[in-house]
């Protein structure tokens, strides 16, 4: 396979600057005809003039060139393009060019391009699913207006739908229909989109800042009408949004969202007609989790925030992705900031950036932010051009301020609306917005790995200074050997033992109105800050808020750890301590099983956790956060020849420490937060919910009478699917008849009801019984099993080789056999969900020496495997190179 590099960019020769698409829909062959007005590129180097289209595995049924027909002979066709040479059109700067295929959306398992998801028709072009539909230059620099028709069965296809306004409609002397769009914005082939099929309508409308009125149209399966409202109240939130935050209007008069349910991710942002994942629209209280409805409202309004940065600005090439996908995640963590709790909603953010983007830092996937060299590109939407290009945006909003930010995206807007964008685009505005020199910092875009800060203080009481040394290294990452300082924003405070806030005056400052946080700038390799007129020995409360994306070394012990627990007013750094101290207890448990020593315990930590669960003051949701240990991935971070079974005892030991030292405060808790009332998936009550639900899982760890039937009544009594599935999740691990009986009654009660159903797989790909592979492995035998649907495969394959790291991790290897299987299953059938299996398995170096060649075994079967898709190829390269 061929590795594409950013290095090798050049213009296209030939630009689009309309197409005419007329479909005519049939499950197996689908007939595309696209008439393409081209024209030479000024901007083009000259020379290689030739047309170049890329079309993937598609016949080619007519071509016409300016109305002539053109014989096989006088072009170039591969499997992957077609080629009108330049001489067929030497000395024209405009020609139109007509292709006829044909295709089969009923065959297409990969889920890419034109398919059938049950009997609706849908797209998927983003990256390369456009090449799939017909002969086109898809690359995201040629920027065409579409005007689509689409033709079909009018019993089969009453809703047939694509960007932009219906511009007309029809029906044909055969009895066919047929309908036609128009997107007067110029767009990449990557934001076209299709859907067909009998669908049902929610409809709501929108009005502008300016005035205009939007109409506003969610399309579903019929009978999910009603599990559409929260998405469309996140709609119309997200759009008011944009306008306050952001200044970004809505451009069409017609926003539509259609969910389906076999899609390979989560949602499309395809101009005016977003595609949706079933998963990420439909929710009601009895099927939907509370964290159900808060991804639905961050993915509504990320893939809405896609209209400005994305859809209007877009990226010149892949390479680009970060620019439309780190700012558009950076927007809707936001945006959900500011719907929920910021702070609870940071901790979040920052916990799901540690959990997958951090090893894909450390590990042999490790690739900048723009990666600079990739065989498949859709293996490159991954945490670090998401989550890590996120944390870059957050930290320029840090350094510009948030004023300073928004002229930096205003003048990015004015200057690159209509247009390809790159990464350097997006810092020019920002730096000449401000006046400011961003070279340094822009090397976050090029160089891959997480710094380590480590930090070491020195206080000296009679000179009432307090010196911080602070230092940065970045280790080497595949292709990267040598590291360079990052220009990075250190926000932090000095606090006292309890929690006071000291001044942050430094050596050389004027005296007067001294802050107690502030921002500090690091760009060298070490920094020295001295501060002046510290009366008490401080604490250290350093990288407040997560202000950079860092592994912060910070050489504070535990007593001081316990203090910003208790105190620290920054809330990040209060968990943070919280973890950090957690992280340190479960090192020590697992030394001390090493050694044959019997657990110790902690009641101070204990104590400072009942502290934090007793605060009045202390937001719910940010409590069952700080209650919560870290994860065993997180431990397997920090180690090496990671033992998964020690580190599970280490956490069940540690756990159960905690529910004993606490059972009294978690049982009132338990109680006191048994809300009745109505339910509602706001914040409020999702974190009322969230403590709740922490202290039963502590409580059920303990054996003890009081404790034992919480999981079962919980089960029997709750009206939601939060606690449904908090309940069954905690019956699953135990060791009770009960356990059955809930299994049984929740697959009675929605067998139907496809999305609650993969709640029911993933549950149990999840336990931590030592049979759960074997349950795995009879759940893949249920007739409501099948590799088809994505989600399905997420919930049982995925559930059980990424949230079950104990017993995926079985000393036999099983766990990886099973894996490695069924990825080579999928391969066959979609490459691209088969690949995202794949990165289960890419913390092998990390484990001690019988699982590490266990998994590479099994990385080792896959690579050699023949025939394997570019996908799962290039995955298993990288991961053993
Ligand atoms: N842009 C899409 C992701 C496309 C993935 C292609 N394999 C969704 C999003 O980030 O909003
Ligand atoms: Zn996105």
């Amino acid at each position: 396979p061929r590795t594409i590099r950013l290095a090798e960019y050049s213009p296209p020769a030939w630009l689009v600057d309309e197409v005419a698409l007329d479909i005519v829909l049939h499950p197996d062959r689908t007939r595309v005809t696209a008439r393409l007005s081209m024209r030479r590129n000024p901007a083009a180097a000259g020379g290689a003039d030739d047309i170049v289209l890329d079309g993937r595995g598609l016949p080619l049924l007519a071509l016409k060139v300016d109305g002539r027909a053109l014989s096989p002979g006088e072009i170039t066709k591969t499997d992957e393009t077609l080629t009108v040479p330049g001489g067929l059109v030497a000395g024209r700067d405009r020609v139109s060019v007509e292709t006829e295929t044909e295709i089969a959306p009923a065959a297409n398992t990969a889920l890419e391009g034109l398919y059938l998801s049950k009997t609706c028709y849908c797209t998927q072009c983003e990256a390369h699913g456009f090449r799939k539909i017909t002969f086109y230059p898809d690359r995201p620099d040629v920027l065409a207006v579409f005007r689509t028709r689409i033709t079909g069965d009018p019993a089969k296809t009453p809703v047939m739908l694509s960007n932009g306004n219906k511009v007309g409609e029809g029906t044909l002397p055969d009895g066919r229909a047929w309908v036609e769009w128009h997107d007067p914005f110029p767009k990449p082939a990557y934001l076209f989109a299709l859907v067909a099929g009998d669908l049902a309508l929610v409809e709501d409308s929108f009005t502008t800042m300016s005035g205009r009125e939007v109409a506003l149209q969610i399309y579903v399966e019929h009978g999910n009408e009603d599990r559409t409202a929260y998405a469309m109240d996140a709609l119309k939130r997200s759009m008011r949004w944009d306008e306050e935050a952001y200044g970004r209007e809505y451009d069409l008069d017609l926003f539509m969202i259609v969910a389906v349910s076999d899609f390979n991710m989560g949602a499309m942002e395809n101009k005016g007609l977003n595609i949706f994942n079933a998963k990420y629209i439909l929710a009601k209280p009895d099927t939907a989790t509370d964290l159900d409805y808060a991804l639905i409202e961050g993915i509504i309004a990320h893939e809405y925030f896609h209209n400005w940065t994305g859809n209007r600005v877009t990226c010149r090439d892949w390479f680009q992705l970060c620019l439309k996908e780190g700012l558009t995640v950076f927007r809707d963590q936001q945006f959900s900031a500011d719907m929920r709790s910021a702070p609870v909603k940071r901790i979040e953010d920052v916990r799901a950036l540690r959990a997958r983007q951090f090893p894909e830092d450390a590990g042999p996937l490790a690739h900048p932010v723009r990666p600079e060299a990739y065989i498949e590109i859709n293996n490159f939407y991954t945490a670090t051009v998401y989550e890590k290009g996120s944390e870059l945006c957050r930290m320029l909003h840090l350094l510009l301020g948030a004023e300073g930010f928004r002229k930096g995206t205003d003048l990015y807007f004015d200057r690159h609306d209509g247009e390809a964008a790159t990464v350097e685009d997006f810092i020019a505005a920002m730096a000449e917005a401000n006046g400011r020199d961003l070279s340094q910092f822009a090397r976050w875009y090029s160089q891959a790995g997480t710094p380590v800060v480590s930090a070491a203080g020195t206080y000296d009481a009679d000179a009432r200074t307090y010196t911080l040394d602070v230092r940065q290294t970045t280790r080497p990452t595949p292709g990267q050997p040598a590291k360079s300082p990052m220009h990075m924003p250190m926000r932090m405070g000095l606090v006292g033992e309890d929690g006071t806030p000291l001044p942050l005056r430094l050596q050389g400052e004027e005296q007067g109105d001294t802050p107690t946080d502030r921002v500090l700038e690091l760009t060298g390799e070490s920094h020295r800050f001295v501060f002046e007129g510290v009366d008490r020995r401080p604490i250290p409360s350093l990288f407040r808020g997560f202000s950079a994306p860092v592994r912060l070394e910070t050489g504070l012990g535990e007593a001081e750890d316990l203090k910003l627990l208790a105190a620290d007013p920054d809330p990040f750094n209060r968990w943070e301590a919280g973890q950090r101290h957690g992280r340190r207890r479960l090192l020590a448990l697992m030394g001390e099983a090493l050694v044959q020593k019997p657990f110790s315990g902690d009641p101070d930590f204990c104590e400072g956790l009942g502290a934090v669960l007793a605060d009045e003051a202390l937001d719910p949701a940010f409590k069952a956060l700080a209650l919560q240990m870290p994860t065993a991935h997180a431990i397997v971070q920090e180690v090496t020849d990671a033992d998964p079974d020690a580190i599970f005892a280490a956490r069940q030991a540690l756990q159960a420490e905690i529910a004993s030292h606490l059972k009294a405060p978690l049982l009132a808790a338990y109680e006191r937060l048994s809300g009745a009332g109505d339910y509602s998936p706001d914040a409020a009550d999702a974190g009322r919910r969230s403590l709740r639900n922490v202290a039963l899982h502590y409580l059920s760890l303990l054996d003890d009478p009081d404790c034992r039937d919480l999981a079962a009544d919980q089960f029997r009594a709750a009206d939601n699917m939060t606690d449904t599935m908090a309940a069954l999740a905690t019956l699953t691990n135990m060791e009770t008849p009960a356990r059955e009986e809930a299994l049984a009654a929740f697959y009675d009660r929605f067998k139907d009801d496809e999305l609650v159903l993969d709640k029911w797989f993933s549950v149990q790909a999840t336990s931590w019984r030592p049979d759960a592979l074997q349950q795995v492995q009879t759940l893949t035998g249920h007739p409501a099993f099948t590799m088809r649907v994505p989600n399905r495969v997420y919930a049982l394959i995925g559930g059980f080789a990424s949230g079950n790291p104990v017993r995926f991790h079985g000393s036999d290897g099983a766990g990886y056999r099973f894996l490695a299987d069924r990825v080579l299953m999928l391969d066959k059938t979609n490459p691209m969900v088969a690949a995202r299996l794949l990165p289960a398995l890419s913390a092998w170096k990390r484990y001690e020496p019988g699982r590490r060649a266990l998994m590479k075994a099994e990385l080792e079967r896959i690579a050699a495997t023949e025939p394997l898709s570019k996908d799962v190829y290039e995955i298993a390269q990288r991961l053993l190179a």
